[in-house]
């Protein structure tokens, strides 16, 4: 009986700085998730250039994306860290899958109409922004993924890249393993100023993983709590919470038992929260600028011949499957 460990899958796209959402609902698990699976994180390149980008500036998103996953606890000892456009079989098997689903099945995706409304503002929609998902499908599949950590909003994607597998296995054979999602507990952390939002990139950035202690006690004091009083907890304030909650589960019962008093000021759950998340923050910040960028581009190379052995021979028994010789 062989011991294997199962396999973890994640990426992020590297567009702009990494904000609180980003780091609490994916990057911040991986370091944990690394002691117990076969992991293989991805800076996915070729997804950051589905909506609109500046060439000058993807190397360097993809230089600080590379050295937050480092900062953050990801060891290259134990996990695979990998820049997706090194490896060209993520684009190949991608192909394959596109010539095998429907179009209707893209053009229902939530994200795909929420980004399409952005992007016909900015350059116009491009083909790639539709077929992001089937991209995204093969990243994951082609490294025989049981396992992919996600927030909310790409829960989506993981149900469609199950989709592609189970119709490619049925029609052609076994080729790929059905991929299942982990939420993390801060799958959906909202924006600041509009709480029924989540924090994006795109949108209100909230807080960035590269602000000053200043800034964050800034973006927060300047939160929105509740707009109307109600004896349910607002949106803006469970949001706070959830944040207070990963970053000092202690002071947050404190705080949860004020509130379930009625005894909890919102300027202090703010006050309190800056404080936690600074300190949560600057072990992080600090390892991040211990990094310098050739470190940051040489974890990718070191990954890169074991990742490209595994991403090989699957995209050579599909080849083979559907007949392309
Ligand atoms: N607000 C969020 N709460 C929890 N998780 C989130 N993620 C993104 N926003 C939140 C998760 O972060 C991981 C990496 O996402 P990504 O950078 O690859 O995706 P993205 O779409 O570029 O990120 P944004 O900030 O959401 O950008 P825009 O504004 O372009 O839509 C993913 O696991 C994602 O779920």
């Amino acid at each position: 009986m062989t011991n294997q460990k199962q396999r973890v899958f994640s990426g992020i796209r590297p567009t702009g700085e990494i904000h609180l959402g980003n780091f609490l609902g994916s990057v911040n698990q991986w370091s944990e998730l690394q002691n117990n699976y076969d992991c293989v994180f991805a800076v996915v390149d070729y997804h950051a250039i589905t909506t609109t980008f500046e060439s000058k500036e993807l190397p360097k998103a993809i230089i600080e994306t590379s050295k937050w996953i480092i900062a953050s606890g990801v060891d290259q000892q134990k996990s695979l860290i990998i820049l997706q456009s090194q490896i060209p079989e993520h684009t190949e098997l991608a192909w394959i899958l596109n010539c095998l689903t429907p179009l209707g099945e893209l053009e229902r995706m939530t994200q795909f109409k929420e980004k399409r409304e952005q992007e016909t503002a900015k350059s116009g929609i491009m083909a790639g922004l539709l077929n992001y998902p089937v991209l995204m499908a093969s990243d994951i599949l082609l490294y025989q993924t049981d396992l992919v950590p996600v927030g909310e909003d790409q829960v989506q994607h993981i149900e469609l890249a199950r989709d592609i597998a189970k119709r490619f296995n049925n029609r052609f054979g076994k080729v790929f393993t059905i991929p299942n999602y982990q939420l993390s507990k801060n799958a959906r952390v909202m924006s600041l100023k509009n709480p029924t939002e989540k924090m994006s990139k795109t949108g209100d950035q909230g807080i960035l993983l590269s602000d000053s202690a200043k800034e964050i006690e800034r973006k927060i004091m300047g939160a929105t709590t509740d707009t109307i009083a109600s004896d349910q907890m607002s949106a803006g304030v469970k949001n706070l919470c959830n944040i207070l909650q990963t970053v000092s589960p202690r002071t947050y019962s404190q705080m949860l038992e004020k509130y379930q008093k009625k005894t909890l000021q919102y300027l202090e759950l703010k006050k309190v929260l800056a404080k936690e998340l600074i300190s949560y923050l600057l072990p992080i910040q600090k390892k991040y600028h211990q990094i310098s960028d050739d470190q940051a581009l040489e974890i990718f190379e070191k990954s890169r011949a074991r990742a490209q052995s595994l991403a090989q021979k699957t995209l050579s028994r599909a080849k083979k499957t559907i007949g392309v010789l």
